[in-house]
């Protein structure tokens, strides 16, 4: 039986943490056995935002050993950087000509990313979504994994799939629509500066993340200085606790112990009982993927062949997509 298709991506902005890991990249390697997976570094949304070319180029990098690192393999995935298949940025600008303006206008990140660049909003931010279908609508995957902010990127997806269907490929579908595939756990990783927003890259204070490549004392400091409330015994449901469920959310993922588990030996504590078994349990699940990290990066020559491996797989799918996309929207083909 053919395996279903995975597709997946980060944006090389900055180090990863807890959020992108836990809402993301752990349920690429816990199910890929399962699929046929395609994980991508998407260079091309990272530069939506204010970049510098300086680091972009070695924040790929990083970001395609950190898929390494936390355990995916090159039997089971292609790994490759999204500017290096064309076909992304060709596909973009043919999606857009059948997008609605209105749709992209109610994106909440988009909302969200505008309020905070300030003036520096540029088209890209506001087509972000658009870019992100064609990643997926070229390897026509089944599912696509994703923490819970990127799920209206995913319906946006679908629509846009179900679209160009319908207007231009109604007796032979070009995009199969693909499903969403959100963790129950994890799927929203809090700031540890404020348990109502999401932890992110571009937040401005490196003390709202935990990066996985933050060594142990700054692990320490920054549980150390997270924010907390005044209650003593920790729960996971008081609703007005975020914070609280947050941190025993991060607990019970980094030691791996029952949901269960954690809540019997949290109820009673206080949050200096708290905080050092979190932060024991958050060094102890890292170090191993900061000992791989440190070696796929000293040896750049097998990163670089993995990536070339992985592109070359990539691009001979994206590229039947996207002849078909032409062919259905009625373009000429050199040479006929
Ligand atoms: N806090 C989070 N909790 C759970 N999942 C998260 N993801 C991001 N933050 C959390 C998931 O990580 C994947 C990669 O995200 P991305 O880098 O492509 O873009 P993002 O969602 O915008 O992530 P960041 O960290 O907030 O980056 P910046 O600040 O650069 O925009 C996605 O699957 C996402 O759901």
């Amino acid at each position: 039986m053919t395996k279903k298709r995975v597709l997946s991506g980060i944006q090389p902005t900055g180090n990863l943490h807890l959020g992108n890991y836990l809402g993301s990249i752990r349920n690429w390697v816990e199910h890929q056995q399962d699929y046929e997976n395609y994980f991508c570094v998407v260079d091309l949304h990272a530069i939506t935002a204010p970049h510098d070319p300086q680091t972009l180029a070695e924040n790929s990098y990083t970001i395609a050993a950190l898929y390494l690192a936390c355990g995916i393999s090159v039997e089971h995935a292609s790994i490759f950087i999204q500017s290096h298949i064309p076909a992304h940025s060709e596909l973009t600008w043919l999606l857009n000509c059948v997008t609605p303006l209105n749709w992209l206008q109610d994106m909440i990140q988009f909302k969200e990313k505008a309020i905070k660049q300030g003036e520096n909003v540029n088209m890209g931010l506001l087509d972000y979504p658009v870019l992100m279908a064609a990643d997926i609508l070229l390897y026509q995957a089944d599912k696509v994994p994703v923490g819970e902010d990127q799920k209206q990127h995913l319906e946006l997806t679908r629509d846009i799939a179900a679209r160009f269907n319908h207007q231009f490929a109604k007796k032979n579908p070009v995009f199969k629509v693909p499903q969403a595939l959100i963790q129950t756990d994890g799927a929203r990783i809090m700031s540890l500066t404020d348990g109502t927003r999401k932890m992110s890259k571009s937040d401005s204070s490196d003390l709202s993340r935990i990066n996985l490549l933050d060594s142990p004392e700054l692990i320490q400091k920054k549980i150390k200085k997270c924010k907390t409330d005044l209650e003593r015994g920790l729960t996971f449901e008081s609703i007005d606790r975020p914070e609280c469920r947050n941190l025993l959310t991060l607990y019970m993922l980094m030691s791996g112990k029952p949901k269960e588990t954690v809540a019997i030996e949290c109820q009673d504590l206080g949050w200096g009982q708290f905080k050092p078994l979190l932060t024991e349990a958050t060094i102890e699940h890292l170090r191993p993927i900061q000992a791989k990290y440190q070696a796929v990066m000293t040896d750049r020559t097998y990163l670089e062949s993995i990536l070339s491996d992985g592109k070359n797989q990539a691009e001979s799918i994206a590229n039947r997509t996207l002849t078909e996309v032409k062919a259905a929207l009625g373009f000429s083909v050199p040479g006929t």
